[in-house]
């Protein structure tokens, strides 16, 4: 078992398909295990992309992300780091496998509807950003 960070982006919450997102997840046999709707600083914003920082997207990454509330939530499961980044789909929705939740609902791939976490490290910094540090309960 293990917990990955997932994120329902500003985009999915204004299309009404926070259910469909949701449900893909219960259908695949993952827990939801903590969730919140929230709308991020530009300062939060960076600090979650932070790696980020510097590459031509970065600002206007910030800017989608804080253009709306958006959803964090932790999945947990077995494989859930991998399995999730798999239904997921390529970070480019016209690069996405079919079936997958960037390829049926995601515009461009600057508004590609949901991030997931990319490795453990990632998930155990992404789930503390969230529900440690901004002190989301
Ligand atoms: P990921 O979300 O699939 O893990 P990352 O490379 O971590 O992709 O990039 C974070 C987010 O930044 C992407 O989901 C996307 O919204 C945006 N992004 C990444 N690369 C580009 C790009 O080349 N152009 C525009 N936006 C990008
Ligand atoms: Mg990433």
């Amino acid at each position: 078992m293990e917990k990955t960070l997932s994120i329902i982006k500003p985009d999915g919450v204004k299309k009404k398909i926070i259910g469909s997102i949701l449900s893909r997840f219960e259908i695949s046999g993952f827990e939801i295990v903590n969730i919140k709707l929230i709308k991020l600083t530009k300062d939060q914003a960076s600090s979650f992309y932070e790696m980020h920082k510097g590459k031509p997207f970065f600002e206007n990454l910030v800017d989608f992300m804080t253009s709306g509330p958006c959803i964090p939530f932790v999945v947990e499961g077995v494989d859930s780091i991998k399995s999730v980044r798999e239904m997921m789909g390529s970070t480019n929705p016209d690069e996405a496998a079919s079936g997958t939740i960037r390829s049926d609902f995601a515009d461009s791939i600057d508004s590609n509807i949901i991030h997931g976490s990319d490795s453990k490290e990632s998930a155990d910094r992404e789930i503390a950003f969230f529900f440690e540090y901004l002190g989301l309960k």
